[in-house]
């Protein structure tokens, strides 16, 4: 039995952040960092079957095309993404009831509508990016029992020795995301390794004020090259996703539209109009 003080349920019996019980939720999910996101994703629902909000977690469940779907806000960086993987989990594959694991796990499927930043000349603004590996570093996998396969640690080796990555900075991990719906899910999009960033400053190697403690550290992330891995881009969230995701038994995949350019230090004029062409084609192949 898993305690009180473990899995923590509101007075309503719904999930403590989250605040959803498990019928509120579909089993194919869209997640997006912006709350304000999901508003735009549910607007194209046929059918809304619930709203539900607590802090910065919004959930829209709904219809389309015949199929149920819920959308869902994280806010922003992988503690928020631990709460969200670990909470949708617990709604699907513990009885909330009795307080213990059902013997029978469900696999939800996850896709991540996020936004990003590029650090590749060839891939510019209001460009769409599926990350077929995050490199995390945040350092949220290093509390579970995470392990890289043989793949992940000969392409996260490279990485260690081409970056020079510093000693004294956090020890990052990287993760390959669900290949089967990468490929479905991401089409036609700009495919490469994605950076999980536990800021959005200096952690993207972004001064204002304050001044990065590894200032080639861009640099360094765009020339990386090993047999036919590039890295792409910069976000928040997509290590604990594809991490977490594995080792609950979940298929995760991040799509990301191109906001910032920052090789080319520029900034997309309007990038709502990529979200929501992005979201249109995530939907149809999502339910196709
Ligand atoms: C930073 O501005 C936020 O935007 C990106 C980053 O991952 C981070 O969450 O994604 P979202 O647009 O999904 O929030």
């Amino acid at each position: 039995m898993i305690h009180s003080s473990e899995l923590i349920l509101n007075d309503d019996d719904s999930i403590y952040h989250l605040k959803l019980k498990p019928e509120q939720l579909a089993p194919k999910i869209i997640l997006a960092g912006d709350p304000g996101r999901i508003e735009v994703i549910s607007s194209k629902f046929d059918h809304i079957e619930c709203k539900v909000s607590n802090r910065e977690f919004v959930t829209h469940t709904g219809i389309y095309k015949g199929e149920r779907i819920s959308a869902i806000a994280t806010g922003i960086g992988t503690d928020n993404i631990d709460i969200v993987l670990n909470e949708l989990d617990a709604l699907v594959n513990v009885d909330l009831e009795s307080r213990v694991a059902k013997v029978k796990h469900k696999a939800l499927e996850i896709i991540r509508i996020g936004t990003c930043g590029s650090i590749q000349e060839s891939v510019p603004a209001d460009e769409i990016v599926v990350s077929s590996h995050a490199i995390g570093l945040d350092g949220l996998m290093n509390f579970y029992n995470f392990e890289m396969t043989a793949l992940e640690s000969d392409l996260f080796n490279q990485f260690i020795k081409q970056t020079n990555w510093p000693k004294n900075l956090n020890r990052p991990y990287l993760v390959e995301g669900n290949r089967p719906l990468i490929e479905k899910i991401g089409k036609n999009f700009h495919k490469g390794i994605t950076i999980t960033a536990n800021g959005f400053y200096a952690p993207q190697g972004r001064a204002i004020r304050l001044k990065p403690k590894f200032p080639e550290m861009n640099e360094q992330l765009r020339k990386f090259s090993f047999e036919s891995h590039s890295i792409i881009n910069y976000e928040m969230e997509t290590s604990a996703l594809y991490g977490l995701s594995r080792l609950l038994g979940h298929h995760a995949c991040t799509v990301c539209a191109v906001v910032a350019n920052r090789y080319a230090n520029s900034f997309s004029k309007d990038y709502k109009p990529v979200i929501s062409n992005l979201i249109d084609k995530v939907l149809e192949r999502l339910t196709s």
